[in-house]
């Protein structure tokens, strides 16, 4: 599934995905031998390729001819494509998608080969051996699309509320492919509860060769119901592109009027201020691998509201386009951040790191623009943020960010205690904290600590203040006499006195659990994780409940969304 609504209607594309490919290891004890496999899917899956962490090759072949869009949703995790033989496109992390356009393609059948590489090296510095699996494979969609001379790249909308009601200050943006002039008209309608057809026309538009050309327009639109979790309104924008009055392209997108702000400590969501009741979630599935089908990330999201959430956090990195899509849906609010989790200093100074790291920034927040459920952008997870050679990389990210929105709050999620000189930067103050796991500290004690130091220490003091992990380990079905650490007794009471504590924290303006399910982890952290996982779900990886479900439930079932 590439989006859970139709992207065009004009545009002829379709998934291939979704279908058997074949897929070959090169190297290790399978090297060579062919596979046919249903994608999305990772290696890792497959009967006896679970450790293998090397280059694979995923071969299909398709019938097309002119101009074809090719756009990988999320290969693990570098890319190299070749189209009958010729490489046309390279790419570098699992969780951003990337499009090719081939011009020209003569009629007939065509050969598409993916070579993914999951193997850890210096040249990868976001994807290292750490507490989550790095994946081999295709673990997103991939699409073919064919396209005129002129396409719509995309189009970014960002409702503003006025005295008059709501605008939607809306950017469309064209591609000339081309080596000729276009002159083109455009027609953009935005369609819901209460838009009487709010349609914007621009005709005689001039696309020079090879020019991108953006095309901007605030549609006021009066009567429209707000997106909030109680009530998530969606709208749709169409725009219809035009050449010699012959529809030639479309691009259909959703949006949400919504706005976030930051008031003093709150986030607020439409003037009212949040309560954020979350969980950290990783794509992880012990059949589906990061490959989670539709059906999958549905009954995460059916359990996840089933315990009283609000908001997902997408640790660490961007999310599949779908769950996304899901959270607009069903009311869930959205921390997506960029890929990064716990680089050191040293992991920081890999000349690859920052190029990658910013790289995802830019590709994810243009594809993640729309989403109404996404409410904060969050970067670098427990990275170097207590040194001077961090803190710039942060800044610079942060720059990039509200370069690219300046629509959503920023933050990153700190484990520094008190000694972050970080917190400057952002709009809202975010710490992971684990008192009663990591180490046995009165949770209110703690919060309080950390707190006050953030106020009387930092910059940033008065800022909105956001919890987002504490939770504790348990492996599912373990009981003891002792309800030792590791027991789901133990994960309960724990969870019991660090929710109650956070919760009940005026000024911390939410928590997310670390975390939804129990996932695999790296080899390499054989040691440090039971099962070589990290425990520490509500559930376990096959989604079993924990005795700690209960307890989450209750108590974020008596909270409100809001102060
Ligand atoms: C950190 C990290 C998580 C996970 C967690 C844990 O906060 O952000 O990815 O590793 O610790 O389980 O200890």
């Amino acid at each position: 599934m590439i989006r859970t609504f139709d992207m065009h209607r004009v545009r002829k594309g379709r998934e291939l995905t979704e279908r058997l490919w074949e897929f070959k290891a090169c190297e290790g004890e399978h090297a060579n031998q062919v596979l046919k496999v249903a994608t999305p899917s990772c290696w890792e899956g497959y009967p006896g390729y679970a450790g293998y962490r090397g280059k694979g090759i995923y071969t299909t072949t398709f019938e097309a001819e002119g101009n074809i869009r090719l756009e990988c949703k999320g290969v693990c995790h570098t890319a190299t494509v070749y189209l009958d033989g010729k490489k046309i496109a390279e790419h570098y992390n699992a969780y951003t998608s990337f499009a090719t356009i081939v011009k020209d393609l003569p009629k007939g059948e065509h050969i598409l080969e993916i070579l993914a590489d999951n193997s850890f090296s210096e040249k990868s510095a976001l994807h290292i051996p750490n507490d989550y699996m790095s994946y081999g494979g295709i673990g997103r969609p991939v699409v073919l699309e064919t396209i005129e001379d002129v396409y719509i790249k995309n189009i970014l909308v960002t409702p503003c509320k006025t005295e008059n009601g709501w605008n939607a200050q809306v950017q469309v943006c064209l591609v000339n492919v081309s080596d000729e002039k276009h002159v083109i008209d455009l027609d953009t309608i935005l369609s819901g509860k209460g838009l009487k057809k709010e349609k914007w026309s621009k005709q005689g538009i001039v696309v020079e060769p090879k020019e991108e050309l953006v095309i901007s327009e605030s549609m006021a639109c009066k009567d429209v119901v707000e997106w909030c979790p109680e009530e998530p309104e969606l709208y749709y924008i169409t725009s219809n592109l035009y050449e010699q009055g012959v529809a030639i392209d479309d691009y259909i997108d959703r949006f949400g009027f919504r706005q976030i702000a930051i008031e003093g400590k709150k986030i607020l969501l439409n003037n009212k201020a949040l309560r954020i009741k979350g969980v950290c979630r990783h794509e992880d599935h012990p059949q589906f691998t990061c490959a989670l089908p539709y059906a999958a990330m549905a009954a995460d999201l059916q359990i996840i509201k089933d315990m009283g959430c609000n908001s997902v956090r997408t640790s660490h990195y961007p999310n599949d386009e779908v769950f996304l899509d899901l959270c607009d849906e069903e009311g869930i609010l959205v921390w997506e951040e960029n890929h990064a989790r716990g680089l050191s200093l040293e992991d920081m100074q890999n000349p690859n790191f920052e190029p990658q790291a910013e790289n995802v920034i830019r590709e994810m927040i243009p594809l993640h623009y729309n989403h109404p459920s996404i409410y904060i952008w969050g970067i670098l997870n427990e990275c170097a943020s207590d040194s001077e050679y961090g803190k710039d990389c942060y800044a610079k990210q942060f720059a990039l960010i509200k370069e690219l929105d300046p629509s959503r709050p920023r933050s990153f999620a700190s484990f520094k205690f008190k000694t972050d000189i970080c917190f400057g930067l952002p709009e809202v103050v975010s710490y992971n904290i684990y008192p009663l796991w990591y180490h046995d500290t009165p949770v209110d004690a703690y919060l309080d600590d950390l707190y006050q130091w953030v106020q009387k220490e930092t910059e940033g003091a008065g800022k909105p203040f956001l919890i987002t992990e504490v939770g504790a380990g348990a492996i599912y079905g373990y009981h003891d006499a002792y309800n030792s650490k590791w027991t789901e007794e133990y994960q309960a009471e724990a969870l019991e006195k660090q929710l109650q504590a956070i919760l009940g924290y005026d000024d911390c303006s939410g928590v997310y659990i670390w975390q939804f399910c129990d996932v695999k982890v790296s080899k390499e952290w054989f040691d440090k994780r039971p099962r070589t996982m990290n425990n520490k779900g509500i559930v376990d990886e096959y989604r079993r409940k924990k005795q700690s479900y209960e307890v989450v439930k209750n108590l974020f079932h008596s909270y409100g969304n809001y102060f």
